[in-house]
Parts: C-alpha cells; sequence; structure tokens
C-alpha cells in the first residue's frame, strides 16, 4: 500500500484506478490545476531544470527520488500515509470510537470547512513566492524555492483529493474555488490573512519559512490527530515535507545571521547597510512582522469552533497522544490573555474554548528555539545584541489584542504612541527597499549573494557547488 504508482495519470498509493468516478473527476481538475501553475506558480520557470525531490514511498525509509526535473513535468499525486490498524479516536465526545472512514455525515459542514481552510493556504503559498527566483541568492537556494513550491503544490492536491473523494459535488465545486482565489486578490482573497500578504525578497521568504511554514506544522499536527482517518493520513504525510520547510526558514536566517556576524566583526560596527549587510536591528523588525502575523492564524484566544472542533474528534492539540488527562477537557481550565486597566492579565477559562490559545503557545514554544540558536551565535561572537520575539499583544489582527495597540514588550499604548514608534517596530517602505536592493541574483554555480552566508553543506550528499538548476 506504501509504494506510489507511478504508472497512472496521477501518482497515487490510495488505488485511485479502482474508483473510476473518482479518478475522472480528478483528472478534470488536473489541467486546471496546471493552468493556475503556469498562470500564478513560479515565474519564468518553465524550461528549468531542477535536482527535485518526488516521493515515491510514504514509510520513513527511502521515500524520496531525487533527479532533474522540469516543473511543469513534476509529478504531483495523492499519497496517504499508511494506515494504523484498529485506530481509535483519541479525544472529545467520541474518543474510544473506531475512527471513520466516511465522513461523519452531522460533522460534514465543519470538517469541509476545516479540509478548506488548510487547502487554501497551500497555493496561496505558491502564488505569494512566484517572483522570489528572479533574486535567488544562489542556485542551491533557488532549488530550495522551488522544491518547497512543488511540495506546498502536491498539499493542494492532498486537501483536494478529501475533497473530491469524500465530499461530492460540493467537494469538487470547493476544489475548484482553490483555483479561483488568489493571494492578495482585492475580489477574491486566499482567506486567512497572513496567506495574502506578498513575498518578494529572500529575507521575507526565510522568514515565511521559519514562521509560516511552522504555523503548518503544528495545524497539520492538530489535524494528524483527526478521527476522520484519511485525513489524519494524509497529514502526517505532508508533516515529512513540511520539516524541510522549516529547515529551509532555519537555515536560512541562520545564514543571515552568520553572515551579519562576520560583516559586524570586520568592520567593527552594527551598521552594516553600508557594507551590503542585513543589521541586527532590521532582523527583528522582519521577525516582529512576520512572527505577529503568523500569531493570528491560530485564530481567536476563546473560540467555540475550536471547542468544536475538539468535542466532534475532528482537529485534536499539538501532539494530543502525548498529553497525560482525559483528552475530553471537561472541567478543566487554561490561562487566556484579557484587557483589564489597560494591560494585558491572565484569566482562567474552560480548555476546551482556548484550544487555540495553547496551540498558539505550543507554536510560540517551538518559534523560541531559534531564536535561542541564533542569540547564542551572536554572544558567541561577542557581539553585544539580542533577537527575541515580540509581545503576543504586538500588531494584532485577530482576537482580544486585535483592537488595541502594544509595544514589543506588551504595554499597551496609545494610538498616537503607536504611530510615532511603528517604524522602529515593523519594516518600514525605505527597509523593505533596503533589503530589495541587495537582491540581486546569484546564478554563477556554487557562487553566494554577499548579505547571506553559503550553505552549509548541499542536498542530498552533492556539493554546494552542484549545479541545483539548469537554465535552458
Ligand atoms: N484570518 O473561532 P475563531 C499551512 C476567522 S498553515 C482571517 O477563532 P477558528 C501552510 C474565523 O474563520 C496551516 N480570518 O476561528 C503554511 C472565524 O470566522 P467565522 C493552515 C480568521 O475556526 C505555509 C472567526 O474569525 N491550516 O499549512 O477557531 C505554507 C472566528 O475565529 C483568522 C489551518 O489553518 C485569520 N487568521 O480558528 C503553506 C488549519 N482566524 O466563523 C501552507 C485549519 C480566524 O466568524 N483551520 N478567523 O466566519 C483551522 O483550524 C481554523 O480555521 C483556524 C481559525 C485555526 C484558522
Ligand atoms: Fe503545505
Ligand atoms: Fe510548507
Amino acid at each position: 500500500m506504501t509504494k506510489v504508482d507511478y504508472s497512472q495519470t496521477i501518482p497515487n498509493n490510495v488505488n485511485l484506478s479502482d474508483d473510476r468516478r473518482l479518478q475522472r473527476a480528478l483528472e478534470a481538475w488536473q489541467p486546471a490545476f496546471l493552468n493556475w501553475w503556469d498562470e500564478m506558480g513560479p515565474a519564468e520557470s518553465s524550461n528549468y531544470e531542477i535536482f527535485l525531490r518526488t516521493a515515491i514511498d510514504v514509510s520513513a525509509k527511502g521515500w524520496a527520488h531525487f533527479d532533474m526535473v522540469k516543473m511543469p513535468e513534476y509529478r504531483w499525486g495523492i499519497f496517504l500515509g499508511d494506515k494504523e490498524e484498529n485506530r481509535k479516536i483519541g479525544f472529545g465526545a467520541h474518543k474510544g470510537e473506531d475512527v471513520w472512514q466516511e465522513v461523519p455525515g452531522e460533522y460534514r459542514a465543519e470538517l469541509r470547512r476545516l479540509i478548506v481552510t488548510q487547502g487554501d493556504t497551500e497555493p496561496a503559498s505558491v502564488e505569494q513566492q512566484r517572483i522570489l527566483g528572479r533574486t535567488c541568492p544562489s542556485l542551491y537556494d533557488l532549488r530550495s524555492l522551488f522544491q518547497i513550491n512543488v511540495e506546498e503544490g502536491r498539499h493542494l492536491w492532498a486537501m483536494v483529493y478529501l475533497l473530491h473523494a469524500y465530499f461530492g459535488r460540493d467537494g469538487r465545486e470547493e476544489a475548484e474555488e482553490m483555483l479561483m482565489r488568489h493571494s492578495g486578490d482585492e475580489d477574491k482573497p486566499r482567506i486567512l490573512e497572513a496567506f495574502n500578504v506578498p513575498t518578494t525578497d529572500w529575507l521575507s521568504f526565510f522568514m515565511f519559512t521559519y514562521f509560516q511554514d511552522r504555523d503548518g506544522k503544528f495545524q497539520l499536527s492538530s489535524l494528524a490527530e483527526s478521527g476522520f482517518d484519511p485525513l489524519s493520513r494524509t497529514c502526517n504525510f505532508m508533516l515529512t515535507e513540511e520539516a524541510h520547510h522549516m529547515f529551509v526558514g532555519d537555515s536560512g536566517v541562520g545564514r543571515v545571521v552568520q553572515r551579519s556576524i562576520e560583516l559586524i566583526k570586520e568592520n567593527d560596527t552594527l551598521d552594516i547597510r553600508q557594507f551590503g549587510g542585513i543589521d541586527l536591528a532590521t532582523l527583528q523588525k522582519w521577525i516582529n512582522f512576520h512572527f505577529s502575523i503568523c500569531l493570528d492564524l491560530f485564530g481567536q484566544e476563546k473560540s467555540t469552533n475550536a471547542a468544536n472542533f475538539y468535542n466532534m474528534g475532528l482537529k485534536g492539540r499539538f501532539q494530543e497522544m502525548k498529553i497525560d488527562d482525559d483528552h475530553k477537557l471537561d472541567g478543566e481550565v487554561y490561562r487566556v490573555p484579557e484587557i483589564r486597566d489597560n494591560k494585558v492579565i491572565f484569566s482562567e477559562v474552560g480548555a476546551l474554548t482556548s484550544i487555540n490559545e495553547r496551540l498558539r503557545n505550543d507554536y510560540r514554544d517551538d518559534c523560541q528555539k531559534g531564536i535561542d540558536r541564533w542569540n547564542k551565535m551572536l554572544t558567541k561572537a561577542g557581539i553585544d545584541f539580542q533577537i527575541k520575539l515580540p509581545h503576543s499583544a504586538f500588531h494584532r489582527n485577530i482576537g482580544t489584542f486585535a483592537d488595541i495597540n502594544a509595544d514589543i514588550n506588551g504595554n499597551l499604548i496609545s494610538k498616537s504612541e503607536w504611530d510615532k514608534n511603528v517604524d522602529n517596530w515593523i519594516p518600514t517602505a525605505a527597509d523593505r527597499a533596503f533589503v530589495e536592493s541587495l537582491m540581486v541574483p546569484v546564478l554563477e554555480v556554487g557562487k553566494t549573494a554577499g548579505w547571506i552566508s553559503p550553505p552549509a553543506r548541499g542536498i542530498q550528499g552533492m556539493d554546494t557547488d552542484f549545479e541545483y538548476v539548469k537554465f535552458h
């Protein structure tokens, strides 16, 4: 079951050829997808040959194959993680019952909504990153971008498969809508705000893959707990790919920090813009921006939607099965922030209602790990500067903090104070223009742009000066 059949028009490990109706429906969607890729996917890239990884097996070992591939010829397909025999629903009102192989009718609308929201982010990210290829800092990085783009395309396939296979006609309509909404479109934007923000420079790309793909890790992990088994299985496999996206972000920001340290030491100043480097204050602004917009992706602190998803057994907590409690959360409490007397305070509310907040906190802890590592690099280099994650109240658009202004330490401030200081906290037009001025493409084999360190090692045992992308 784990092997992927590549002899089919749509590669898959779900025995697609046994269900002719489904196969025909997906084969009808395929040209629309390719058309979307052509129009909204990576710009000017259709003739490039790229050293890409393709999934051949969903088991932990030996599941990938590497080859020089043109992206329009990439074999997007449908891969579910292995089925766990006798799997039981792990939480909520149905805890202990057999998992569902079909959509439970009473939860159909909620499940569809979760799948659509998840699915919508995947093509959104490809659209957001569309023009980055023009300014890559190296061929190695260009390859990483394209690898991520094709995998996000496949994540869309994963959700579209669920919609087609389990939701009949309205599932097919949702699948079409996935290609009609576009990131940043005035009339038909993507569903979640952070997926409508353009990602036009590589510092933003590395922040995106560090912070925003990490939202993917946490949301997919929660959906992997689902009692709807096909969703769980597809998310489990998507998570193996997500790890690489976060590696690109983590190592990318790390390489920026590394290069900045070198320039600071060489020139004995923190003010390294004049030497073509990204100064740490600018890096901090990019972090402030990306982290804060990603916190919004977790929804409101108190959410009856989230409580319902949990009770219904559709979406769990992060690593639900490792948590030592009754997995029903009756009578349990959790701390959420509130605003009282112009201060952020914490109060205890029902654990069910605060599922979103708990996931956001898990996410924050995970984000902090990279910050700690980069700070260690700075300390070790003897540089008197530390970066940090802004307070959760800073620059928010969803939930408790949406209507207030706060500084990066979480002190509530007036609108006029915000206006006075905002340029110190998030990227200004001038900051963006500066970073964009550094974005000159480096296409020579083995060379890297001056604002970022070269990668520590290559891909799949290849050297860093391997020709990862060939232009034709
Ligand atoms: N923007 O009850 P609440 C990834 C709406 S990333 C705009 O708190 P809920 C990837 C909400 O819809 C992972 N609107 O909402 C990464 C609701 O509307 P209604 C993506 C928002 O449902 C990189 C209202 O506010 N996966 O894979 O508990 C590259 C009340 O809110 C936002 C998922 O998100 C927002 N940020 O929580 C590629 C998983 N937040 O009901 C890919 C699936 C809330 O008033 N989605 N609203 O009309 C979910 O689990 C939930 O829908 C959310 C929201 C966690 C997003
Ligand atoms: Fe994804
Ligand atoms: Fe991703």
